[in-house]
């Protein structure tokens, strides 16, 4: 592995997806970042990487959404970001580090967490003009209690260091302060309830279209708990796995500069059920755009 990634890395036993792949050869670097002490519910998000490494072994690489086989998949797993617990600042240099040589070598990074503290400084680093979150909350906080590096800021530190190019679905948690601040700024915001109409699909094609370089992130209580109940603040009447699957294919023509799944929850996840979610997301996000890779390629030589 190179040098420079693997100074803030430690390996770890069971990797993903479990085939062989190198560094060299994948063009998507996974690594975990298993912090979660700043969380303001249920902690324990600290074991997101390993579950999802756990859960994928037994699951097939085939994607029936998009028909592709990810025998040869080329994903490598560099380990997990070394966290200095109860100290976000000092893990998210680490983190911004770790992105901008990913980036700088041309991979993708696709981040596990761990807190959804780091999503912006994931994508910062990965070079993104625009930010795709799958949420329950609009984490819009200016601090929570006190704490400006809390999970309940991230999407706010994006756009106070990027501006106001963000697209959020999943939305229906959110404080007076944030409904406000949200308003005021102009996000993009659609409910469950809206994610089936004609609008919320033309809405996020051209947010997809008028994005330069796209990083997405799902916080894993997007969903709803009865899919996914092992999530630190898990809301009820949230989006079906379905619904979150149709929009990769929107997604799938973008320039993708990152890719992240947090929050998840093992300590409230004994059946597994959230952390195959989880694991399958990534192997479907994937999928997708290799299908279109596929697809054009069929194309070009017809
Ligand atoms: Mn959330």
């Amino acid at each position: 592995m190179d040098n420079e990634v693997s100074l803030y890395l430690s390996r770890v036993g069971l990797t993903f997806p479990g085939t062989e792949t190198t560094f060299e050869s994948s063009q998507y670097i996974f690594f975990g970042v298993p912090f979660d002490s700043g969380s303001s519910s249920s902690p324990g998000s600290r074991y997101g990487p390993k579950a999802v490494r756990e859960v994928i072994q037994g699951m097939e690489l085939w994607s029936e959404y998009f028909r592709v086989d990810l025998e040869d998949i080329s994903i490598y797993d560099a380990g997990d970001l070394w966290v200095s617990h109860g100290d976000a600042q000092a893990t998210a240099s680490a983190l911004k580090k770790v992105v901008s040589r990913l980036v700088s070598l041309g991979k993708v990074p696709v981040m596990v967490g761990g807190e959804h503290t780091f999503t912006p400084f994931a994508a910062v680093s990965a070079g993104a003009d625009s930010l795709l979150v799958y949420d329950a909350h609009a984490d819009c906080r200016k601090d929570y209690l006190g704490n400006p590096l809390s999970h309940a800021c991230a999407t706010r530190l994006w756009i106070e260091s990027k501006g106001t190019r963000v697209f959020q679905v999943g939305i229906r948690a959110t404080s007076r302060e944030e409904r406000r601040y949200c308003e005021e700024m102009g996000i993009i915001q659609f409910s469950p309830f809206q994610v089936n109409s004609d609008s919320f699909r033309s809405a996020l094609k051209e947010f997809v279209e008028g994005a330069r370089s796209l990083y997405v992130s799902i916080d894993m209580d997007a969903f709803d708990p009865a899919y996914a109940p092992g999530v630190g603040t898990p809301e009820p009447f949230g989006l079906s796995p379905v619904d979150v699957l149709k929009t990769f294919e929107v997604i799938s023509g973008a320039n993708l500069v990152g890719f992240d799944v947090m929050e998840l929850c093992p300590l409230r996840d004994p059946s597994y059920s959230s952390s195959a979610l989880a694991a399958k997301l990534i192997i479907e996000m994937y999928a997708s755009r290799l299908q279109r890779k596929q697809v054009l390629k069929r194309l070009w030589i017809n």
